[in-house]
């Protein structure tokens, strides 16, 4: 007799006809196999899957290209399949069960044809975690296979635990012919199932991570009283030896990863990662939020790292630890047999070819690596790894920070005045969109919990949710809003970031142990300014009142911006939100 899980597969192979399934049991020995059929057989067109980077400088490390096209998440193909559109809600492309199934098997009539079917079991979160859930994913390309043993906790005890029972999330995965015009990433909630054909790019082919972590987990969360966040995990020692536990949500390109590995500039600190992504947070039975990351690797952009800007990632990049590490899209230095990328330390190298394999002309203007490029690393080989990152209960989180880059207006730091209050400021934020780079109106794109591409439901109901969740917290979390990125009257930033953020940290402890007083203002609660340690940083303490300043005649703007992103989730706005909104119009206005 077959399981559920064995029939579920046989099916998928029914339809996508692979030559050959093979089922992967995790272990190390298996991914050494893996990269070398990545090296010598599976091709994307003439290059190989894998090749072999400097081992002496780079050991364990292999490099990946991509198909040309294929170099980021594809958010207009990425649909999220409730039976209803509303459901869905504004915040998703919508496609009904149905017509996306119909699709799906249409492009993946024989698609594995001459391929081998990897078969994927593994865990999100720690296996003895009341938290963590078992899946599987199906691929029929060796990089999807080898990044997901680096991602996800993947082991053949995963098959034994879902047994015989249906109770598992499935993923369908097949590179296709990487057209990105059959490229599609479905999502059908309902039946905790993800289905991607088209593409090999993480956040389209790594199942376990936004698409289940987060797009259907988020909608899990709803149902059985949780939050599947886009949020870092984070343990901050101070001097005595106390470690606070804070989650962070913060759009792409505001230095998330950056803040979960920082080097700490305040003597005495110290950082402990849990996690730089995905967060799971849970009502734990003494009344606080429990949160666990339910992935194992980073997968992070490789463009801008350095020894200056994330010191510790360079070091878990070189660390051997676990195997392998995998660069995708970066340029190589062929002198050296080396990767390198836009921002790294050191010189240029003078013989590079470029992300597509083509020598690089320093003179052209071209970006050698692309700037997408990324790394995949198991978090076991950094150094800074939390001892609680394999405790299956996760940590309590005493603070929950959420931020945007925002120029001008947001204080670097504000406490709300409680759980609604910090629900409206994280439903508010937003990052601001450079005119130059894009070639749009210069304006604020709002991403509230930097969830906008990755909530699986309508978001009007999310922020609903996140207020349930806060009336059934006995000891919640403090909520807070940072901005690292206000500029001064030349255009430059005024506070350092990096690992001077500790600095806003510390008062944010401090503020959690009500060890110090805040300012009470319209917005929220503000340091006061001697509050804010500056000792050994260059930052006088005018330029810090600038970072600090609240004028509330600049925030109507703000206040009209909000409400328009807001109304276009209609009756699911909670009114509570809506009002928080109202509230500080009036206070502006008197
Ligand atoms: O691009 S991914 O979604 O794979 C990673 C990320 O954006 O955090
Ligand atoms: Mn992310």
């Amino acid at each position: 007799m077959s399981t559920a899980l064995e029939k579920w597969v046989e099916e998928q192979a029914k339809l996508t006809e692979p030559d050959k399934i093979y089922w992967c049991d995790g272990s190390e020995e298996e991914a050494r196999g893996l990269i070398e059929i990545g090296m010598k057989e599976e091709k994307i067109g003439d290059t190989p899957i894998f090749t072999q980077l400097n081992q002496k400088n780079w050991p364990n490390a292999y490099f990946h290209r991509s198909h040309p096209t294929d170099v980021a998440r594809t958010e207009h193909l990425t649909f999220v399949c409730h039976p209803d559109k509303e459901t869905a809600g504004p915040n998703n492309n919508w496609m009904h069960p149905d017509e996306a199934k119909a699709k799906m098997t249409k492009l993946s009539d024989g698609c594995m044809h001459g391929k081998t079917m990897y078969v994927l079991p593994y865990m999100m979160g720690h296996p003895n975690s009341p938290y963590a859930k078992a899946c599987v994913q199906l691929t029929d390309v060796s990089y999807v296979a080898v990044s997901m043993r680096i991602m996800t906790r993947m082991s053949k005890t995963v098959i034994e635990k879902i047994g015989n029972s249906e109770n598992f999330v499935k993923g369908l995965h097949s590179v296709g012919d990487f057209d990105p015009d059959k490229r599609f990433i479905m999502h059908f909630p309902d039946e905790n199932f993800v289905w991607s054909i088209g593409s090999g790019y993480g956040g389209n082919a790594l199942l376990g991570k936004k698409c289940f972590s987060l797009r259907i987990a988020s909608w899990q969360g709803l149902k059985e009283d949780w939050l599947a966040e886009h949020m870092v995990i984070m343990g901050i020692e101070d001097p005595k030896g106390n470690i606070t536990y804070i989650a962070a949500a913060l759009p792409s390109a505001c230095g998330k990863t950056n803040l979960a590995m920082m080097q700490a500039a305040l003597p005495g600190y110290k950082i402990w990662t849990i996690g730089d992504d995905i967060a799971w947070m849970n009502i734990g039975p003494d009344g606080r939020l429990w949160a666990i990351n339910p992935e194992q690797g980073f997968f992070g952009v490789a463009s801008g790292t350095s020894l200056k800007t994330n010191p510790n990632m360079i070091r878990t990049l070189k660390n051997n630890r676990f195997y392998p590490t995998l660069f995708t899209n970066t340029a190589i230095n062929t002198d050296t047999n080396e990767p390198w990328w836009e921002g790294l330390d050191g010189e240029v190298p003078k013989n590079m070819i470029d992300w597509q394999g083509k020598k690089w002309d320093s003179s052209s203007g071209n970006k050698a690596a692309h700037p997408n490029a990324r790394f995949t690393a198991s978090i076991y080989n950094c150094d800074m790894l939390s001892k609680e990152y394999d405790n299956p209960k996760g940590v309590p989180i005493s603070a929950i920070i959420v931020g945007g880059r925002r120029n001008q207006l947001i204080p670097l730091v504000v406490e709300s005045f409680d759980w609604q209050h910090g629900v409206y400021l994280a439903a508010s934020m937003g990052s601001e969109t450079t005119a130059a780079a894009t070639g749009l109106k210069a304006g604020v794109r709002r991403d509230p919990m930097a969830m906008l591409p990755f909530c699986g439901y309508n978001m009007g109901k999310y922020f609903q949710h996140w207020l349930n969740i806060g009336k059934k917290l006995s000891n919640p979390p403090k909520i807070f809003s940072v901005n690292w990125f206000r500029t001064d009257e030349e255009g430059k930033f005024i506070w350092p970031g990096f690992g001077d953020n500790i600095r806003v940290l510390k008062w944010i402890i401090d503020r959690v142990n009500n060890k110090v007083q805040a300012k009470e203002t319209p917005i929220g609660l503000i340091p006061y300014l001697g509050d804010i340690c500056l000792e050994g940083l260059d930052v006088p303490k005018e330029r810090l009142q600038k970072l600090l300043e609240v004028k509330l005649d600049d925030w109507s703007e703000e206040i009209s911006g909000v409400e328009k992103f807001l109304s276009q989730f209609g009756r699911y706005i909670p009114n509570e939100i809506i009002d928080e909104n109202k509230k500080l119009a009036k206070e502006i206005n008197e």
